[in-house]
């Protein structure tokens, strides 16, 4: 076996000990090396990570922050996190910078927790016009503890009408305004947003989890520069790092922050995951990634037009940055978990999402959501996006058609056989032996 992921005693032991795991990891491993991720949260990451997140930074107890610890042996921990941390504020521009979120959602929570009191009012984007669950939607725990209210985006183009979102500001009274989203294909105006924060006297935070790569890299506005209190973001999407979170703040809110992650939310915090947090920063302050990211803006908007062009209904008409919403319902008479379904047998994998105002229950919602980031890690420019519109106009306009799917599939497969994962090259047939 020579995928450099794993050691081959390591792989050997594993075989023998859980042939069960051993054999869900090759075949995901085919999967994932064989067919496309369009999720647009997904991406393959620096080969690096796999290997700092199979570490012995795994092992270690670390509560607290460098130079101030709960355990003893910190002395590597240390170097470590206070990488990441300067690694980030380099990066983001910011005062200062919590690496240890486990996620997420359990880093808006620590933000909220934070800088809010229970019962505070929170203002972020509707979840059907792109919000993120974090933001407050009904169904989580963070609806009990605070009053969120919501601005919507504008039908057809997705504009954020901000004359609306300030006259919703006056009239609620939000301590924290949040731009930021998981499914909206449009820029913010983080300047207008600034406006509007200081007019009603409320604190600004901006979710980039979706845009951190594409931010660090500077193809996409950083709302750090528009004078945002605080800015999250995950780093296992465009960032390309290990699953994980960061919070960007003033140094005026550093304290806060920090206690609020440790010890209000967490525990230990995941070490292993911040060592590859750390080598994940050094590597997007290359050029090579600037190109990255440059390139996945480029092969989105080939994305979009080229649905545009075949006549598919592109939601907001187009998109500014990594990631498209088709509505299928509209365009191709078929619901979202129908198509995630027809798209899966052909090898190419995006997600059943909401549309704007969306009609249906979320698990059969009438559109889904994809986009540019893996398939870029792979190489893939503006030809292959064209190839992967026409296989997946082809199964959205006949998704019954078995036949027609898994040739479509064999298409999938000589694509990606010539666009291998990097530090994956070999994973194929070696999974293949192996499985
Ligand atoms: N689940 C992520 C996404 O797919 O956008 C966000 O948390």
């Amino acid at each position: 076996m020579s995928n450099f992921t794993y050691s081959t005693v390591a792989l050997d032991r594993l075989q023998k000990s859980d042939s069960e795991i051993f054999n869900a990891l090759m075949h995901e491993e085919i999967r994932q090396t064989e067919g496309i991720e369009l999720i647009p949260s997904e991406t393959y990451p620096f080969p690096e990570v796999y290997m700092l997140l199979g570490s012995v930074f795994n092992n270690k107890y670390a509560e607290g922050y460098p130079g101030r610890r709960y355990y003893g042996g910190q002395e590597n921990t240390d170097v470590i996190e206070n990488l990441a941390r300067d690694r980030a504020k380099a990066l983001f521009r910011a005062e200062h910078a919590n690496v240890q979120p486990l996620s997420g959602c359990p880093m808006n929570e620590a933000v909220y927790f934070g800088l809010l009191q229970p019962g505070d009012t929170i203002l972020g984007m509707e979840l059907s016009h792109g919000g993120h669950l974090s933001h407050g939607h009904p169904v989580t725990n963070m609806a009990k503890i605070f009053n969120f209210v919501r601005y919507r985006t504008e039908i057809p183009d997705g504009r954020i009408d901000l004359d609306k979102v300030l006259h919703i500001a006056r009239e609620t009274k939000p301590k924290l305004i949040i731009c930021g989203h998981s499914s909206y294909p449009r820029e913010y105006d983080y300047a207008g947003f600034r406006k509007i924060a200081d007019a009603v006297g409320a604190l600004l935070m901006a979710d980039v989890s979706h845009l951190g790569g594409l931010i660090a890299a500077d193809a996409l506005k950083n709302p750090m520069d528009f004078g945002f209190d605080v800015m999250t973001t995950t780093t296992h999407k465009t960032l390309r790092g290990p699953r994980g979170g960061m919070i960007l703040c003033k140094k005026a809110h550093a304290a806060a922050i920090d206690k609020s992650v440790f010890p209000g939310m967490q525990g230990g915090p995941h070490m292993h995951q911040i060592a590859a947090i750390a080598t994940t920063l050094k590597l997007v302050a290359t050029d090579s990634h600037k190109a990255y990211a440059r390139q996945v803006l480029a092969n989105a908007q080939t994305l979009a037009q080229t649905f545009l062009d075949g006549g598919a209904h592109v939601v907001t008409g187009g998109t500014e940055n990594h990631l498209l919403v088709l509505n299928t319902a509209t365009g191709f008479g078929i619901t979202g978990d129908i198509a995630e379904h027809a798209l899966d047998q052909t090898g190419i994998t995006v997600n059943r999402n909401v549309v704007p105002d969306e009609p249906n229950p979320p698990f059969r919602p009438s559109g889904i959501r994809f986009g540019s980031p893996a398939a870029t890690v792979r190489g893939m420019g503006e030809a292959e996006m064209k190839i992967l519109v026409r296989i997946m106009l082809a199964a959205l306009r006949d998704p019954k058609n078995e036949t027609l799917l898994s040739s479509l599939r064999e298409e999938t497969r000589a694509l990606c056989e010539q666009f291998p994962v990097p530090g994956l090259e070999s994973v194929t047939a070696a999974c293949r032996s192996a499985a």
